[in-house]
């Protein structure tokens, strides 16, 4: 890349970095050594991209190059940077996309439930209300009443990860022997929780609990 690649990094007071997406792209960036900035973005700071014609983050910009959605942003870097053989073949796509599906649409959902009400606290009192209105109205109940269904939520979890807990057991990463786009796309749910929350999500899931240590100290994060 001749270019420095900037990435809009959704941002909690102090600064913290907590989106789950953009974890998941800063990894891939990190771990093939390519040059790139982040730029805060609060979640009330949407005018700063405008440029996007969408609301969310991460979001590329790199020259007069914008691509938002973190998916659409590895196809680019796969496009882009060949040397870096992030969809190596087919069955990469496939598994892959489908990691990207199932993260968003099942893992995350689960995650949210057990760490919505430690989110508010790494806010601004803005982005709070933000949060807090725009959460609520989409899980059509208030935050606080998923305290009471923790133990519950907990269970769906590891029910929810014990197949990824087997798939561990024979392979050091869900890419096989080395590092890849689907740990990319496994990795930042984990750190979200991690940056918001003390809840412990890899209670008797060792071998996700390694992988996700191993995959810190390799990019010394
Ligand atoms: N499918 C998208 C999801 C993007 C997304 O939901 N981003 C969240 C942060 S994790 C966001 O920008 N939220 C802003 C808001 O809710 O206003 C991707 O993988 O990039």
């Amino acid at each position: 890349m001749k270019n420095k690649i900037f990435l809009y990094d959704l941002s909690g007071k102090n600064n913290i970095r907590f989106s789950p997406p953009c974890w998941n792209v800063k990894l891939c960036l990190i771990h093939n050594n390519i040059d790139f900035d982040t730029i805060p973005i609060r979640f009330t700071e949407k005018n700063k991209i405008s440029f996007s014609n969408q609301t969310l983050v991460p979001i590329i910009k790199y020259n007069e190059e914008i691509v938002s959605d973190s998916w659409n942003i590895f196809v680019w870097l796969n496009d882009k940077i060949k040397e870096i053989k992030l969809i190596p073949n087919e069955q990469t796509r496939v598994f892959s996309h489908f990691l990207y599906f199932w993260t968003s649409k099942s893992l995350l959902p689960l995650i949210f439930k057990l760490i919505a009400n430690d989110i508010p606290k790494i806010l601004n009192e803005e982005d709070k209300q933000y949060f807090i209105k725009t959460r609520e109205d989409r899980i059509k109940m208030p935050l606080k009443s998923l305290l009471s269904d923790k133990e519950k939520s907990r269970k769906q979890l590891f029910q929810s990860l014990i197949t990824f807990e087997k798939i561990l057991a024979n392979n050091r990463f869900f890419n096989g022997k080395n590092l890849g786009l689907p740990d990319f796309i496994f990795f930042g749910n984990f750190m979200w929780a991690e940056k918001c929350s003390s809840e412990d999500l890899f209670k008797n899931l060792p071998n996700i609990h390694k992988w996700y240590l191993n995959i810190k100290k390799l990019n010394r994060l």
